[in-house]
């Protein structure tokens, strides 16, 4: 395929509610819509980089410099036979996963549509539906807590993560464990912690946490070895895993026993897969993980997490809980039983509802060959 229109356009969607975490309070959500058309094609990506470098160094502006001046110059109006040969043209460039994720998704819905096939069908999925589990901004009480929780079992939801923080943490699990004996429950702590908090953990080893997201350093995968031999509890990584490299190290050194796989932190589907299939082979189970995505980037997850070893219920969620309006349509919903369907449309299987793109559109940019 050949692609002479490239289109960045950097959105911002207001939140239902604020989602607070160990890194902050988010109110909306601003990321960026790369738009590829080609032989009368258009493909949809969503790059995950946010207006604030609290999780990833990368912001919006990083990633829009990075896509317009290095990414799409080195593959607009080039003839690409698949995705990997696009990968090949820019691999030159260090870093800025969320950035090439962005446009990697892009091509990876062009590619699909141009094949007739979905996304998941391209990707390896094996899966009709996938598990749905939500992940919980900090409450001001437990009791606000356990009314959430109680409104995402209604809608159907069975996996609970919460955020916890120094000063936000034992008391909500202990909590949440109380009134819910058999909860899947969850907790991450986005890197608030250090190894001085080992007897904190020791004590949340009691409440049978099915894991513990990256309690220590965002770029650290020694310490969490260290603290992963202290406790019994699962750690899971986020944050500091950028690469199938990383996952090894992390597997190898015991830092972690599970991998969140988020395709805009380790720069696309591709090395998503080849971390998939990594720690399928190490008997590792991986789930999909969320950046408040909007329906474009949600689609991506989605068909992700319809590969074999997302064995885990991952961080999707209709598309109802962060936003009133998705910039897709059909919007994702979650089905009675807690599983979400995989769109079997080709591509990413949605529609993009130009109306609401345009309003939550704060600029665009064009590139033409
Ligand atoms: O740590 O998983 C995280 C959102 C922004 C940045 C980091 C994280 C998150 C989430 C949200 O947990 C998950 C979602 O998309 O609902
Ligand atoms: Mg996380």
């Amino acid at each position: 395929m050949r692609f002479d229109r490239i289109e960045l356009i950097h959105v911002k969607l207001i939140l239902r509610a604020p989602f607070v975490t160990s890194m902050g309070v988010e109110n909306d959500e601003e990321h960026i819509i790369v738009r590829v058309d080609g032989e009368g094609i258009t493909g949809w990506g969503e790059s995950v980089a946010e207006g604030t470098p609290f999780y990833s160094y990368e912001t919006v502006p990083t990633a829009w410099h990075i896509l317009r001046d290095f990414l799409i110059p080195s593959i607009l109006g080039k003839e690409l036979s698949n995705v990997a040969e696009a990968l090949s043209l820019y691999e030159k460039v260090r870093g800025h996963m969320m950035a090439k994720a962005g446009l990697e998704a892009a091509l990876w819905d062009a590619f699909a549509k141009s094949q007739n096939i979905s996304l998941s069908k391209m990707m390896g999925g094996v899966r009709q539906k996938i598990d749905a589990g939500v992940s919980i901004g900090i409450q001001p009480t437990e009791q606000v807590m356990i009314q959430k929780v109680e409104g995402y079992l209604k809608e159907g939801y069975k996996r609970m993560k919460i955020k916890i923080a120094p000063g936000s943490d034992i008391q909500f699990v202990q909590a949440l464990r109380k009134e819910f004996p058999n909860l899947q429950l969850w907790v991450d702590a986005n890197s608030a912690y250090s190894l001085n908090d080992i007897a904190l953990f020791k004590k949340m080893d009691e409440y049978g946490l099915e894991l513990i997201e990256q309690p220590l350093g965002y770029d650290d995968i020694y310490e969490h070895s260290k603290l992963q031999k202290e406790i019994k509890t699962p750690i899971c990584l986020d944050e500091s895993v950028h690469s199938l490299d990383d996952t090894r190290a992390a597997i190898e050194l015991g830092s972690c026993r599970i991998i969140n796989i988020k395709p805009g932190r380790v720069g696309g589907f591709t090395e998503s897969k080849l971390i998939h299939d990594y720690c399928a082979s190490k008997n590792i189970p991986v789930w999909c993980g969320g950046m408040l995505e909007s329906g474009i980037g949600r689609a991506g997850n989605v068909a992700l997490a319809s590969l074999p070893n997302f064995t885990l219920p991952g961080d999707i969620s209709s598309s109802k809980r962060h936003y009133l309006e998705d910039i897709v349509e059909p919007e994702f919903v979650i089905n009675p039983d807690g599983t979400m369907n995989v769109p079997t449309k080709p591509g990413i299987g949605v529609e993009v509802n130009m109306k609401m793109l345009q309003k939550v559109t704060i600029r665009r940019d064009v590139f033409k060959v």
